[in-house]
């Protein structure tokens, strides 16, 4: 009897799951000392890692969520369409994403398009991402120098942790070590708020929304918030106090793209 003719190769379930456990923990083990760490998969975390990756750093990206893109999918009041006003049509373009200018110098384009588009990019370019995986806390050094402590890696766990009951959560986090660290964790600026938490240093809060001053000041402010730490996108307003802005994507664009100018000069 001749065999069966089958459409798929013949890997099984073992097979499958050491793929999958084996190349994770491979891709895990180099990245546990990573150049830049970004916490943060929206459009500014993923503009930041996607630069940075074309620069050739090692850069590896956090996100709690087992989806990536943050606000970027959808625009304002649940509906697929976000605005992008001039001069960061020109990055639309660069990515792909086409859109339309509905007045002059704003632009629309379909969210699932744009960031579907952005997520490829900055995977093109070689940015490794974990999900589901949420930020603790902060790994800080100091050479007891009076220059003080600075930002050297996060802490991380398992993003479903958090939902376990108290008493039994006792389940140890890890860390992982980076030259950099980058807060693009939006509104939330997680990072920034452990440092505050732990009292190196405090922020205003983001301020009531104002589009046309808020792309600006949110670009202005991207940089290094403490020695270690660079913050972009909408952490920027939490951390500066700078207005929100809706819907409207362009500074979270820049931003990301400040934020991977700025470490690359640190870098060197
Ligand atoms: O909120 P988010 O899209 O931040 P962004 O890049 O862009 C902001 C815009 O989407 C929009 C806006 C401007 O138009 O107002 O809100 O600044 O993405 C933040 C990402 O960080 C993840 C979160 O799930 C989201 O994908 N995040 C937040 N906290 C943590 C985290 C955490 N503790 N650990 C890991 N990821």
């Amino acid at each position: 009897m001749t065999a069966e003719k089958k459409i798929f190769s013949a890997a099984g379930e073992k097979e499958v799951t050491r793929a999958i456990v084996g190349e994770f923990a491979r891709e895990f083990m180099e990245y546990v000392d990573s150049d830049v760490v970004i916490v943060g998969g929206g459009p500014s975390g993923l503009m930041a890692g996607r630069e940075l990756c074309r620069a050739n750093k090692r850069v590896l990206l956090i996100e709690r969520n087992n989806y990536l893109g943050g606000g970027f999918w959808i625009g304002g009041y649940l509906m697929n369409k976000i605005t992008v006003r001039t001069p960061a049509d020109k990055e639309m373009d660069e990515l792909g994403i086409p859109h339309s200018e509905i007045s002059p110098g704003l632009h629309v384009a379909d969210g699932p398009h744009a960031c579907s588009k952005m997520i490829a990019s900055a995977c093109d370019a070689g940015l490794k991402i974990v999900n589901m995986t949420s930020f603790d806390d902060v790994v800080l050094r100091s050479d007891g120098s009076s220059e003080g402590s600075r930002v050297a890696g996060v802490v991380i766990n398992w993003t479903p942790i958090e939902a376990l009951p108290r008493e039994i959560s006792c389940v140890d986090p890890i860390a992982v070590e980076s030259k950099l660290v980058i807060d693009a964790t939006g509104h939330d600026a997680c990072v920034v708020r452990k440092l505050e938490e732990r009292g190196v240093m405090s922020t205003p809060g983001f301020g009531a929304m104002w589009v046309e001053r808020s792309e600006d000041l949110i670009v202005e402010h991207t940089g290094e918030a403490y020695p270690g730490l660079i913050v972009c996108g909408m952490a920027v307003s939490t951390t500066f106090g700078v207005p929100r802005m809706g819907p409207t994507f362009g500074a979270m664009l820049l931003s990301g793209k400040r934020a991977a100018e700025v470490a690359l000069e640190k870098l060197g």
